[in-house]
């Protein structure tokens, strides 16, 4: 088995001191992704089962259903590079059909994908795996060292990109291209825009696990923070906007109050909200043209029921 696990830390600090300028402005925010420690984590993977949510579900259809044909146009492949894998389960489909000698995951859950990619090392016998505890966002360059020389596989599932605006998402795109390097390709996963209302439901789903995913970001602050917000006091509040193209996520105040922080004292007003996600939603060419602005040239594309994986070159 070959395995190695590099944790960058950092990361708390980063989260106070995010999470304070967060409240400060207005309107208020928190980028989402301090969604995702444990119990974050946990409910993550509990929304992909939801029957409303049918975004992970779907891409995992495609991957399977046109695999060979998706494996085909990529090309022989030496190292296989997933930024954000959590549970490292959608990569198993492109190790099978791509067999490269490494795969480079990184994931701002250092531990959880930990143990997942050392199962994976552990399946894969000749792979060498390499897990990276890191917020990419941050540290992304810091990665490179620790890639092959070879022919590079950026595999970026999951409309994770959707959570970035386009101007954001061309400079993440960019540095995926850096990383990469000009042979380099890109296999990328977003959700498309479809029936708002179909778009709605995803992200209130009728079990309430949304609406726990968003108020855990909360309990993450009072936990470790030492923050005293009363989730009880908020609501999650989330909804298509047509004209941006993207689910907004909102934690709604539902009184007026005060909340601490470390120490700082941050006001809501009654309806006032703290913004917790965009999960951006594109048209095929409108995603291209964001890729192609970052350097990335089309080479394919699949679709089925309302989500696109394209890949890039
Ligand atoms: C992981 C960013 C793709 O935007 O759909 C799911 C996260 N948020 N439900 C998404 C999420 C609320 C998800 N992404």
């Amino acid at each position: 088995m070959s395995f190695l696990f590099k944790d960058f830390p950092a990361d708390r600090d980063d989260f106070r001191v995010d999470v304070l300028a967060g409240l400060a402005a207005c309107p208020k925010s928190i980028p989402p992704k301090y969604f995702y420690d444990e119990p974050g984590c946990r409910l993550f993977e509990s929304i992909c089962a939801q029957p409303e949510y049918t975004l992970t579900r779907t891409e995992q259809a495609l991957m399977a259903s046109r695999l060979s044909d998706i494996a085909a146009a990529i090309g022989p492949v030496d190292c296989i590079v997933e930024p954000g894998a959590g549970d490292c389960a959608k990569v198993r489909l492109l190790l099978d059909a791509l067999r490269p000698s490494q795969l480079v995951v990184m994931d701002i859950a250092g531990v959880p994908l930990a143990a997942a990619a050392k199962t994976l090392a552990r399946d894969y016998q000749g792979l060498a795996v390499t897990a990276l505890g890191m917020d990419f966002l941050h540290d992304l360059e810091a990665a490179a060292p620790y890639l092959q020389a070879g022919r590079r596989l950026i595999y970026y599932p999951g409309s994770s990109i959707g959570n970035f605006p386009p101007d954001a998402a061309t400079v993440l795109l960019a540095r995926f291209r850096q990383l990469a390097g000009s042979e380099g390709r890109l296999l990328i996963g977003f959700d498309l825009k479809k029936d708002p209302l179909q778009l709605h439901r995803a992200y209130n789903d009728a079990a309430g696990v949304t609406a726990a995913f968003n108020l855990n970001l909360l309990e993450r602050l009072n936990r470790e923070l030492g923050a005293d917000f009363d989730p009880a006091r908020f609501r999650h509040y989330a909804f298509y906007n047509p004209v941006a193209g993207r689910i907004e996520m909102h934690l709604a105040s539902l009184a007026e109050q005060d909340v601490n922080v470390t120490g700082q004292r941050f006001h809501f007003a009654l309806g006032e909200t703290l913004h917790t996600e965009h999960s951006y939603k594109f048209r095929r060419d409108e995603f291209s043209a964001i890729a192609k602005n970052a350097g990335w040239q089309l080479a394919a594309e699949w679709e089925r029921d309302g989500f696109a994986v394209q890949l890039y070159g």
